[in-house]
């Protein structure tokens, strides 16, 4: 058994407010090298899209969004896996083995606007709720950037709701907005460095980036190993693998992000076949 990366208070915060920083989680050199590697691969996804911001969607205007950069950036894949992030991960959810259920860069450009408040696991077809975001700012991020705010408490309150931040009308939107929004968000700058972690269901938002330069961010999506798919929606973490509702989320799309014997990865899985031209075009999803 490996020691621990955590001591027992940060446990114990992540587990009182649903949200927690970790200093000093990554080195700067890493954290350097992984931010080439993270850009050049958003660079590479988005080279179909030169839209500018203001002709994009209201949700589009939030971040630029590449998914699953570890399957087709080898770069990158270190990353996601990281020894020390994964192992925090593991932790705070006291789990024997977690998988991952995606990773992503989430860009917020210069101008960019606020991330609307929402929880993470009702996107999701998963049942349990053992599951969090470990969200990594490269530069760090500020009050200014469009660093994170959590309400926090709110992955014990029972709430499991979906806000549409994707297409909802303005007002379909608010209303959804105000059923996680239970307090004001904690907004949280995040030391470069650090990673900050979030419960799935932990309400949270961003703010809006009024500096001139983009919030570049990596994410990766962790679960406790064992939990199911539940019996509603679709995602491509379940449905590339055809896990059936009620079955176990294991298969190479979700590999096991920890414990990995050391300097081992996992194998990309087979390409995502079947999607749109507009959705190839959109960067979001790893290309053949
Ligand atoms: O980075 C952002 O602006 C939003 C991040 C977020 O919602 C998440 O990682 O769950």
């Amino acid at each position: 058994m490996k020691d621990n990366v955590l001591d027992q208070s940060t446990i114990n915060k992540f587990r009182h407010d649903g949200y927690v920083v970790v200093p000093d989680l990554i080195s700067l050199d890493e954290l350097g090298h992984y931010q080439v590697a993270v850009r050049n691969a958003v660079s590479s996804r988005k080279r179909f899209d030169s839209r500018p911001l203001a002709a994009r969607s209201r949700y589009e205007r939030s971040f630029l969004q590449c998914m699953n950069l570890w399957e087709d950036f080898p770069d990158v894949r270190p990353l996601t896996f990281h020894p020390a992030i994964t192992q925090a991960a593991a932790e705070l959810l006291d789990a024997d083995a977690i998988r991952l259920w995606h990773d992503q860069a989430l860009f917020k450009e210069s101008g960019g606007r606020l991330t609307d408040p929402h929880q993470d696991l009702p996107y999701w077809p998963m049942t349990e709720s053992d599951a969090l975001t470990a969200w990594i700012p490269f530069s760090g991020s500020t009050l200014a950037s469009g660093c994170l705010g959590y309400i926090p408490g709110s992955h014990q309150l029972g709430i499991r709701k979906l806000v549409n931040i994707f297409n909802a009308s303005e007002t379909e939107l608010a209303e959804q907005v105000d059923a996680v929004s239970v307090s004001d968000p904690e907004f949280v700058e995040v030391p470069a460095g650090s990673v900050a972690f979030h419960h799935a269901l932990t309400a949270h938002c961003a703010k809006p980036n009024s500096t001139n330069d983009t919030r570049e961010v990596h994410t990766m999506i962790f679960f406790r190993d064992g939990n199911t798919r539940s019996d509603r929606g679709k995602h491509f973490a379940v449905d590339r693998a055809g896990i059936k509702a009620g079955a176990p989320i294991a298969s190479d799309v979700t590999p096991i992000a920890w414990p990995l014997p050391a300097g081992k990865l996992p194998s990309a899985p087979e390409p995502i076949s079947g999607l749109s031209e507009e959705i190839r075009r959109s960067g979001a999803y790893p290309l053949t």
